[in-house]
């Protein structure tokens, strides 16, 4: 029985070895950049990553007996701490894979799931991670949550506790889940009171949304001036930020930067994060920003809109970002749709080469929106 616990704020990076599955037909659920860059972004040291064809999952391992037998193999040259598999597997799978390996097997959930828990900062942000981590849990019987309670953060813990302590940490578990779930809506009132207040003061709300890693926040800091962390990472944002904008001369608006999405975003997190993602479904205008130099663009703009129609923002007037322009050396360009609303922006979130587009586009919107005689506002409030 392997008693490795993954610490989730490595001093030491922990090393892992990345199995992409895939069909031998070319067909791969999930990127396989994607996975290398989920496990740098939650600081773990990628020694190797190899390719497995799966055609029919073997009940006992997932992968065949002859990849399981080259596994141990490179385990006993290249030592890593963990592997990182980018497909969720039975808990049982896992358990035979984790012992016959002697390494900790860490599935796409888990792994996002430790990114999230290393990121969450807001007291709200860590409630809702600690349920996600939970609900996730309950469903794997063996691992122990008083560990995990022990090391707060922590996840993925493998030993094997005694039937007793099994269900002693069952019952623990769900008082615990009922406990989150309770200090949880109450901030959920709060924050539908505070948009309430928002929206009887007639203030346009704008939500920043996408796929992770594709400028959000850096957009969010280009409007705003603001300075919210940026980074090339998954999931560098978690908490949602909101800001007062004012674009010259009049138009006063609310605006929120966003946490980002990925494809099969654990339904366990949707749920957790669900009042984090209710600023979305409550914003009046969607600004989608997509790496426009990203190779799976289409891809995570359908992902993206998937989760929008999971979360009921789908109804929300949306303006399509094109961002990262100046990776390609392409001039801002701007379109409008049959209502002669603007909907496409190609920009650069980082030179601000195109902002002053969709500022035109945050201003016309707000107009429409408010559909009045606009006070007039100080430049400088
Ligand atoms: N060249 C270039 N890089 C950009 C541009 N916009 C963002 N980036 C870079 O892309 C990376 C991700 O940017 P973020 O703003 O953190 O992306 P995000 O969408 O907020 O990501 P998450 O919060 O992780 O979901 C950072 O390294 C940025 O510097 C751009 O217009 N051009
Ligand atoms: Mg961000």
């Amino acid at each position: 029985m392997v008693q490795k616990q993954i610490s989730t704020n490595h001093l030491k990076k922990e090393s892992v070895l990345i199995i992409n599955i895939h069909d031998g037909y070319g067909h791969i659920e999930y990127d396989q950049n994607e996975i290398v860059e989920l496990a740098k972004s939650a600081n773990f040291e990628v020694i190797k990553a190899i390719d497995v064809k799966v055609v029919t999952p073997n009940p006992s391992f997932y992968i065949g007996k002859g990849k399981v037998d080259e596994v141990k193999e490179l385990k006993t040259i290249l030592n890593f701490d963990h592997i990182v598999i980018n497909q969720d597997i039975t808990p049982a799978q896992e358990k035979k894979l984790s012992d016959i390996t002697k390494s900790t097997i860490i599935d796409r959930t888990n792994l996002i799931l430790i990114i999230f828990s290393q990121r969450a900062k807001s007291y709200e942000g860590r409630l809702q991670i600690e349920l996600a981590q939970l609900e996730y849990l309950s469903t794997r019987l063996v691992r122990g949550w008083t560990h995990l309670e022990r090391q707060k953060g922590g996840i993925g813990v493998r030993g094997g506790p005694g039937e007793k302590q099994i269900e002693l940490d069952r019952r623990m578990l769900r008082d615990r889940v009922k406990q989150l779930k309770e200090k949880l809506k109450k901030l959920t009132q709060q924050r539908a009171m505070q948009r309430q207040r928002r929206r009887k003061s007639g203030v346009f709300t704008v939500a920043i949304v996408g796929y992770t890693n594709a400028g959000k926040s850096t957009l969010f800091n280009e409007l705003t001036k603001h300075k919210i962390y940026a980074a090339d990472q998954l999931f560098a944002t978690l908490d949602t930020t909101s800001r007062k904008l004012f674009i010259p001369p009049v138009t006063p608006l609310v605006i929120s930067d966003t946490v980002g999405f990925i494809k099969n975003l654990p339904t366990t997190l949707i749920e957790s994060f669900k009042s984090t993602l209710e600023e979305s479904t409550n914003a009046d205008l969607l600004i989608h920003v997509v790496d426009s130099t990203n190779e799976e663009k289409h891809d995570h703009i359908n992902q993206v809109n998937k989760i929008l129609r999971e979360i009921d923002a789908d109804k929300i007037p949306q303006v399509l970002v094109l961002n990262q322009i100046d990776k390609n050396n392409t001039l801002p360009q701007k379109d409008r749709d049959e209502y002669d609303r603007i909907n496409r922006i190609e920009l650069s979130a980082k030179t601000g080469h195109g902002v002053e587009f969709l500022k035109q586009a945050l201003v016309e919107y707000e107009a429409n929106f408010n559909n009045r005689e606009k006070p007039n506002y100080d430049e400088n409030f």
